[in-house]
């Protein structure tokens, strides 16, 4: 008999052994069973994808199939810490509104008994979907394993079944067995084999294990790895093709894993490799070469491949993953952003981890970096706008931009720059820590030309506010350095909270525009920016105490001497799309 609600379904989840994990997972065995009495609404999100309580962590196995897009997600059905790990599922429409699912893939057999861990989807030429996830066997192992859809005429595909042939990929000697996990999605190749990545470690090394099937059954071990780093582990590798701008197909076109790419085609794609690193807690990515025959992926050369490597994000979004959309020809890439307050806080909410708003990614027509911005469909949440024009920001000023409420909101804001002669002098020894520097000069310190941008979730005294801004420096006479920083240090009156500055560099010439815009989505407790056009993107969760609700307030900000000019701000509310509605039988 089919389940009524998900509470039923989630009764059904066996009790499960207290994982003893690898140390990045952290386990508080005496808090992850605890389940939420309460859910304190207070800051929840309203249009970032949240289930109704408890603990998420990574997307997973994200796909469209039949008109529907499919999230799985790390949850622990017991608690609002982690533990207990299980595949979540939902479905929508259009990436906004959600429908949840019963548990997709939970602990059942041996090869999982331990925990469902992070994995990713691939559909088969026959249009099958099949997930390959990583399995915690009774030894602690972690072992890969697959799940088939049990009825492929359910446009749902809610219940999936594990075949008895699970594990089919397993470490063999050499391979560090507590560290050996994530399957990426396989990748077609002119031979007639699947290849996927796993990512695992040695010592230092953190490394993107190749694997090859021609059945997606047997699977063997390369001589040699894909690609490898001294960073530590590598979790969640994802590995995919974009369009390269020039090419026959438009450059922000997303390219599918499971095309065939012949010499023609590989004139026209890059590929990317991306790693979330354990030790750092960050997803940096190379763009590079993938030679099919030789099974290489070489990163070009403009692309540190290492720690200070380009970053997805410069704020909290871990763990992310991609997928290609065949409905509009894009990719789209999801990432998890925890929490930054206490454990103590997160059982008392009820609730922790969210995921960000999923994202078009494509190479820039330069090809230099990434771009991401918001897809398209979170703008039919925009309800109230106002909108400000040629409004002039003297240094040392600010104004509050008022008439609709921010406080789950979209903002959109274009800044001219008059005179670039005031700015500081940059130090090249600051190439490296765009954070630390944003440290040292935060929104507080007065510069030359910025620190500019906006107050967000400001109480209406600027007692608690966030600050998003820029700030922009000289390496000489005709060079300069944008910095683009997130300031939550004011962000709250509680002071137990972890608040770092976040910060990135941003990739314009902006001696020759004079111009820089900054998008930013405001939701109770995440503040998640966009910087010119998506160059650079930081993404903070941040916890006000009395800036919430309609007392949290949105200023414009000018810090620096020189004086901007907001050429044009448009800021809407945003509706709160359905997000956990349950399927009705
Ligand atoms: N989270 C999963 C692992 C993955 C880690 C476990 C990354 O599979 O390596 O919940 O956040």
């Amino acid at each position: 008999e089919e389940m009524g609600t998900a509470a039923a379904v989630l009764a059904l989840v066996p009790l499960l052994c207290w994982a003893v994990v690898h140390a990045s997972h952290v386990v508080y065995p005496e808090l992850q069973s605890l389940e939420a009495k309460e859910v304190i609404t207070e800051l929840r999100t309203g249009y970032h994808f949240q289930p109704p309580k408890h603990w998420i962590n990574d997307p997973n196995g994200p796909m469209y199939y039949k008109g529907l897009y499919h999230l799985f997600y790390q949850y622990n059905p017991k608690g609002a810490v982690w533990g207990n790990i299980i595949w979540a599922h939902s479905v929508s429409t259009d990436l906004i509104h959600w429908v949840a699912l019963q548990p997709a893939i939970y602990p059942t057999k041996p090869f999982d008994v331990n925990g469902c861990w992070s994995g990713s989807a691939t559909l088969l030429p026959n249009g099958v979907p099949v997930i390959m996830y990583t399995g915690i066997d009774p030894h602690k192992n972690q072992v890969q394993n697959v799940a088939y859809p049990a009825n492929l005429s359910d446009p749902f595909l809610r219940e999936w079944v594990k075949p008895e042939y699970n594990p089919i990929i397993t470490p063999d000697h050499g391979i560090n067995a507590s560290a050996f996990r994530d399957p990426t999605t396989a990748w077609y190749g002119p031979d007639g084999h699947w290849r996927l990545v796993v990512g695992t470690k040695e010592n230092m090394r953190g490394i993107a294990v190749l694997y090859r099937s021609r059945d997606f059954k047997k699977w063997v071990k390369a001589r040699h790895s894909l690609h490898a780093g001294l960073t530590g582990m590598w979790e969640c590798p994802d590995f995919f093709p974009v369009a390269v701008a020039g090419g026959s197909r438009h450059h922000q076109s997303g390219v599918d894993t499971a095309e065939l790419h012949d010499r023609v085609v590989a004139e026209e794609v890059k590929y990317v490799l991306k790693v979330s690193l354990e030790l750092t807690r960050y997803d940096y990515y190379t763009v590079g070469t993938y030679d099919h025959d030789k099974e290489r992926y070489t990163p070009d050369p403009a692309f540190p491949d290492n720690d200070y490597g380009l970053r997805y994000d410069y704020g909290d979004f871990y763990a992310s993953k991609s997928f290609f959309d065949p409905a509009k020809k894009r990719r789209v890439l999801w990432g998890w952003a925890n929490e930054s307050d206490t454990v103590t806080d997160d059982r008392h909410k009820g609730w922790a981890g969210i995921q960000a708003i999923p994202r078009k990614i494509f190479l820039s027509r330069s090809g230099r970096q990434l771009i991401q911005w918001p897809v398209e469909e979170v703008k039919s949440l925009r309800s109230k706008h106002v909108n400000v024009s040629n409004k002039a920001v003297k240094g040392g000023e600010y104004f509050e931009v008022t008439g609709f409420k921010s406080v789950q909101s979209d903002v959109e804001t274009a800044f001219t720059i008059r005179n670039l002669d005031k700015a500081e002098k940059f130090d090249p020894a600051w190439r490296t820590d765009a954070q630390g520097l944003c440290k040292k000069f935060n929104s507080h310190v007065k510069g030359g030309v910025g620190p500019f941008g906006l107050w967000l979730l400001a109480s209406d005294d600027l007692e608690e506010r966030t600050a998003v801004f820029f700030r922009v420096f000289k390496t000489n006479d005709t060079n300069y350095v944008v910095l683009m920083c997130n300031d939550p240090t004011r962000s709250s009156y509680e002071s137990q909270i972890y608040r770092p500055t976040f910060a990135g560099f941003v990739n314009v010439d902006i001696a020759k525009t004079k111009k820089i815009a900054l998008r930013t989505l405001i939701d109770h407790s995440v503040v998640e920016s966009f910087g010119a056009g998506g160059k650079t993107c930081i993404l903070t969760r941040v916890y006000p105490r009395k800036a919430i609700g309609d007392d949290a307030h949105l200023f414009v900000f000018n810090n620096g001497e020189s004086d901007i000019k907001v050429t044009n701000l448009h800021a809407w509310e945003m509706k709160t799309p359905t997000m956990n509605k349950l399927l009705e039988q």
